[in-house]
């Protein structure tokens, strides 16, 4: 493979006897089953993955193992990183001693990648960045990206709540906004949350909190049970994925609330990203009123890509998803928002239905 050959130059490039791992000689010592990337028409690929907080990242992993299976050519070395990033940078490095033939990296936050993104660079293996991005100084440590505009999904959610207030007679000073973010430095953390506060300035809404929930059900929950302890006015809960959304509802609900669209009547608005099967049937049932979706299924889109590089062939280094926005009625039937590009995009809101959630894959 034409990277092995280029790893194999580098490493005899070196001075000789000085960089540990390079002489090893195959896969087989790095814990791989069947001889991994030594084999002629397989393909081993190391995946760092983020963890398992979410029903989103379930879904991702599932897509992810599905494609990278040996049926389909490949060797995959899967890690769950557990959220810490000080586990996928350890990760990495072994993945660069196995000699793998690719790394897919899903970081869990931005920044604190170029050393270690430096060394697969210098052994010759091409990164593939997938979900979230990285921030670093020199582009050149990574190949590809593929994953969401998540500056995107935070304006088209912020646009539909404004539509819909106006749409309903709500005063914008009348809206009393948390925010329950995602992993904070999290590319999906910074790209809602920046959408969501560039709408309170624009629109003269009121942010009554901001707090991480941290992408995951239970401290959701624990940051709504907080957050209604300190304020009694909270009429929307913004929330930066769906399991959040659902630890939020349930304190919501356990501390007498009624979760719905009807602020007028006292209802608590619940806003939600990811559009999973799960908080697609919240919208369904009323509990989630508007939902941004964010596509998990990256495992063919990451396969694309190596293909590609095998072929020879350029990719282009960032590579956007298409995604849309789902409501409980069509009070609103499309926002037009910015995307990270620059341009403005409209996009049609669906109203969701049972067959709407059966006819989706995640
Ligand atoms: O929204 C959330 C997950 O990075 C897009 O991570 C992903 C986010 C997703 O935990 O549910």
């Amino acid at each position: 493979m034409k990277k092995k050959v280029l790893s194999l130059l580098l490493c005899s490039m070196m001075v000789m006897g000085t960089l540990v791992g390079c002489g090893s000689s195959s896969s087989s010592d790095g814990g791989t089953s069947d001889g991994g990337s030594d084999s002629g028409d397989t393909i081993t690929v190391g995946f760092s993955q983020v963890g398992a907080e979410s029903d989103w990242r379930t879904a991702n992993t599932a897509s992810m193992k599905e494609t990278f299976s040996e049926d389909n050519g490949y060797t995959l070395i899967f890690d769950d990183a557990q959220q810490k990033q000080e586990n996928q940078i350890t990760a990495i490095r072994n993945f660069i001693q196995q000699e793998v033939d690719y790394i897919v990296l899903a970081p869990v936050t931005e920044t604190g990648w170029d050393t270690v993104l430096q060394e697969a660079k210098d052994a010759g293996i091409p990164v593939i960045i997938v979900d979230r991005m990285v921030d670093v100084s020199d582009d050149s440590l990574y190949t590809a990206w593929v994953g969401s505009d998540f500056r995107a999904e935070g304006n088209k959610a912020c646009e539909w709540l404004n539509s819909f207030a106006e749409a309903k007679g709500i005063a914008a000073s009348d809206l009393n906004i948390v925010d329950i973010q995602g992993t904070i430095g999290a590319s999906a953390q910074i790209g809602r949350t920046e959408g969501l506060n560039d709408a309170v300035k624009k629109y003269g809404w009121n942010l009554v909190a901001q707090q991480t929930g941290e992408f995951t059900q239970a401290k959701g929950q624990e940051v709504m049970e907080s957050l209604l302890k300190q304020n009694d006015n909270i009429n929307v809960v913004y929330c930066e994925n769906d399991n959040e959304a659902f630890g939020a509802i349930d304190a919501l609900e356990a501390a007498g609330y009624t979760v719905g669209d009807d602020i007028a009547n006292g209802e608590v608005m619940v806003m939600s990203f990811d559009s999973t099967n799960a908080g697609l049937t919240d919208v369904l049932s009323g509990k989630i009123t508007v939902n941004t979706e964010c596509n998990p299924l990256h495992g063919p889109r990451v396969e694309e890509i190596i293909k590609k590089l095998e072929a020879g062939e350029d990719v282009d280094q960032l590579q956007y998803v298409d995604e849309s926005i789902f409501a409980v009625d069509d009070t609103v039937t499309s926002v037009e928002a910015e995307t990270s590009l620059g341009d403005t995009s409209k996009y049609d809101v669906t109203v969701v239905t049972q067959d709407v959630i059966d006819g989706r894959a995640y």
